[in-house]
This record gives C-alpha cells, sequence and structure tokens, in this order.
C-alpha cells in the first residue's frame, strides 16, 4: 500500500500539495491529517467528496510499504505516523519546500520555492497529466497562501510560472477569493488583544511609531495581518512587532507603514531581512527585543549607519561645473555627460548651486549661452554629509523631489547619489 500524507494544521498548500501528489502517485491513498486549519475546514465542508481523502485513523499502517510526504519533511509534524519512523523496509518520498526536516530519504524533492505545491505543479506539467479545473483552482489556492499572492520574498520565478499554468488550466479566481480570506482565529485574536493592551506610541523624526514586543510559543501564521490591524487601531504611522518565539530563541520582526517616508522594506533589508516598502519582515537569532527595539528607533531617526554606507553607493568622482563657467559650457558637458544635472562650485569649491537642463528653459535669448552659470542655476541644493544613512538619501529625494543629491564631507563634493544609485541598493544589486 502506498499514502500520501502532509502536516497537521494543514493549510491549502499542505491539501493541494495532496492532491497533486495523489495525480503523480495515482495508486496512493491520500491521507489528510484530523487537525487542519480554519479556511480549510471550511473549504472541505463543501468539497471533501471531491478528494476522496482518509484520516490517519482509518490506515493499517503495517500495509504501508511506500510513504509519500509533502509540504514538510518532518516526522513530528506529521499525525499518526510514529509507528512509520522506526520501519527499516519502507520506501518513502519526499516533496517539500522547507529547508529544515528529519525524514531521511534518498528520494527527496526538496526546493525552497514559495509553496510546495509549486514543485508538484511543475512534474505534473512535465508528466502531461490532466488537471481539473477545481485541482487547478486549490492548487492556485495553495500557492497564492504560501506567497501572499506572489508578493512574499520567499516566492521565485517558478511559483509564478506554476500560478499561470494553473491559470491556463482554469483555475477559478472567484472560488479562490471566497475561501482565501486570511485566518483570524484564537491565536490571532488573543495577541492582538495582548499587543493593544501594552501598546505604547513614540514620536519619532515627527512619525508616529508603535513598537509592539511579544513572547509567543512556536509558529503563529498570519502575524502580518495581525500587524497590520494593530497599526489601524493603534493608528501611527508605521508599528513594529517583535516576536520572540520562546522555544526556538528567535525573534521575528514585522513592520507595517502606511506612510511613504519610512520604507519597511529597506529598514528590514538593513537588520538582515526583506519586503517592500509598506511591509516586510526579519529573522533574527540570539538578539535581545531590547537590541531591536534601539536599531528600529536608531533607524527610523536615521542616525544609524546602515550595513552599507553612502560611499559604497554613490557615484564619483562627480563632473562640476564652476559658476562662472558659461552656459554653453555647461550644456556642452551635460551633453557629453548624457545626464541631466550637475553641480556648480564656487572657485573655493564650495557647492553654491545646480545646473539642470530644467534650468536651460529660463533662457530667453541666445545671447544668453554666454553668461556665467550661477545666473541660472537653482541656488536651492538639497546635499547630504557623507556620514547619512541610505534611508536618508531616500527620505530626502521624497521630499524634495530630487533625482541626485550631492554627498558633502568637510564642504566638498565627494560623489553623488542618484535614484538609480538607491535603486541599486535597494534591488541588491551591489557589486561584490
Ligand atoms: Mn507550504
Amino acid at each position: 500500500m502506498i499514502i500520501i500524507t502532509t502536516h497537521k494544521e494543514s493549510d491549502f498548500d499542505a491539501l493541494a500539495s495532496l492532491v497533486a501528489a495523489s495525480l503523480l502517485y495515482p495508486d496512493a491513498i491520500p491521507v489528510l491529517p484530523m487537525s487542519i486549519n480554519a479556511n480549510l475546514r471550511a473549504f472541505l465542508a463543501i468539497h471533501k467528496d471531491l478528494f476522496k481523502l482518509c484520516s490517519p485513523s482509518d490506515i493499517i499502517l503495517d500495509h504501508v510499504k511506500t510513504l509519500v510526504v509533502v509540504d514538510t519533511h518532518s516526522w513530528d509534524r506529521l499525525e499518526g505516523m510514529e509507528q512509520l519512523k522506526e520501519r527499516q523496509d519502507l520506501e518513502i518520498i519526499v516533496w517539500d519546500h522547507h529547508s529544515e526536516g528529519n525524514i531521511e530519504t534518498c528520494q527527496k524533492n526538496i526546493k525552497e520555492t514559495g509553496a510546495a505545491v509549486t514543485l508538484l505543479v511543475k512534474e505534473l506539467a512535465k508528466q502531461k497529466k490532466l488537471i481539473t479545473p477545481i485541482q487547478a483552482t486549490l492548487f492556485l489556492m495553495g500557492l497564492y497562501e504560501d506567497t501572499g499572492n506572489l508578493t512574499f520574498a520567499s516566492t521565485l520565478a517558478e511559483d509564478a510560472y506554476a500560478a499561470g499554468f494553473l491559470l491556463d488550466r482554469k483555475a477559478d479566481l472567484q472560488i479562490l477569493s471566497t475561501f482565501l480570506r486570511q485566518a483570524y482565529g484564537k491565536k490571532q485574536k488573543d495577541i492582538l488583544f495582548q499587543m493593544i493592551q501594552e501598546a505604547q506610541r513614540k514620536e519619532i523624526s515627527g512619525f508616529s511609531i508603535s513598537i509592539a514586543k511579544m513572547k509567543i510559543q512556536g509558529r503563529i501564521d498570519n502575524l502580518a495581518m495581525v500587524l497590520e490591524m494593530y497599526r489601524k487601531i493603534v493608528n501611527v504611522d508605521a508599528a513594529f512587532g517583535i516576536f520572540k518565539d520562546l522555544e526556538k530563541n528567535k525573534c521575528i520582526v514585522i513592520g507595517r507603514s502606511n506612510i511613504d517616508e519610512i520604507n519597511i522594506g529597506l529598514l528590514m533589508k538593513t537588520i538582515g531581512g526583506g519586503g517592500h516598502p509598506g511591509a516586510g519582515s526579519a529573522l533574527l537569532k540570539q538578539v535581545n527585543p531590547d537590541t531591536i527595539e534601539e536599531m528600529l528607533v536608531e533607524l527610523i531617526s536615521g542616525n544609524q549607519q546602515s550595513s552599507v554606507s553612502l560611499s559604497d553607493i554613490m557615484s564619483h568622482p562627480v563632473v562640476i561645473v564652476n559658476e562662472d563657467a558659461t552656459i554653453e559650457e555647461a550644456a556642452m558637458m551635460l551633453r557629453d555627460l548624457g545626464c541631466s544635472g550637475m553641480p556648480v562650485v564656487d572657485k573655493n569649491g564650495h557647492i553654491t548651486g545646480v545646473i539642470s537642463r530644467r534650468d536651460f528653459k529660463k533662457l530667453r535669448k541666445s545671447k544668453h549661452m554666454q553668461s556665467p552659470v550661477k545666473a541660472f542655476m537653482s541656488r536651492n541644493v538639497v546635499t547630504i554629509s557623507h556620514d547619512k544613512s541610505i534611508i536618508e538619501v531616500v527620505r530626502l529625494m521624497i521630499k524634495h523631489d530630487v533625482g541626485r543629491i550631492p554627498v558633502i564631507q568637510e564642504d566638498k563634493i565627494v560623489g553623488i547619489i542618484t535614484r538609480s544609485d538607491t535603486m541599486t541598493y535597494f534591488y541588491d544589486l551591489l557589486p561584490d
């Protein structure tokens, strides 16, 4: 007998992987644990008959010759399979996207994709197996749930290809969104209530911030959603949750921001995580929650040197023009450089303005081409000191709507930061 099973507290990715595996192994019996999450329970209340699922108690384990495990490869995450652990003659096949696990087998199909079902869908496509629209819908639900609709940092291109393949197989987005409401269960409610009771607000650099420090036991789903609810209730510009997992001695840091000036993705990147401007997270091992709080406060106030300094990402040397040079000379320099503006300096090398193509629009007569640059340059120059952080630069660019900011050290220009430099940093394209 061949059985397929998955992790307890099963979610859509677990069920999707289970059903997908039963297409790959048509003789196998799919075994769903009794403990499943609330979303899945609602889905199965209607769809159960379609999938011919068994419970662990229906199976006589002695008859099992082959065990297929999907969406986990840890013995302690399986339900009712303890007896199989000791069996020497058992053939085991694993399909999983988690990096950690203790089920030993030589048939491991493990890759850290966004969802486990991605791996199985890829195999189904390869074997040209028939997938019904209902199956495609379930698979896409698993894929979307585990990847946050393809937005989580763990999402790979493979996940998106698999999603496209499933839409091609007529996955129904309307059914999907009905069942894929995010679960807000008792655990989440308890955490939210405790966070609200202990809520504190801080004013940092003119922004209202709340940082909640909580202790949790083991894995809790949907903490990001809890944090977004918290941010709205406490009504702050940005909220952070530092969740210390007592079992694993690690901290999960989750941030949510409602304003452009606080870029959560950038903040989280600086402490080793990732995300996008409105939301992000980081996982820190063996760090004290108070230290993390201090780090966040420092980063938001812009005092903190991030791990990458301005001199690593700025462009230099900078082409500058003397304020007494003619407009014609400046125009030629800009044309040769192929850029839209450059800093203007006085005879001592101090920055006095910026001349850009925009300023040439002010020129009326051709004789103006011989006027000095200082007559037409913009004098409101936004500069940044070389020891400031990248977050500070981004904040200045947003505030003043400028795309290039000269970097100043001891009154001299040492470089220039452009939008594309900050993008390079943001997208991790830094040269080694
Ligand atoms: Mn999964």
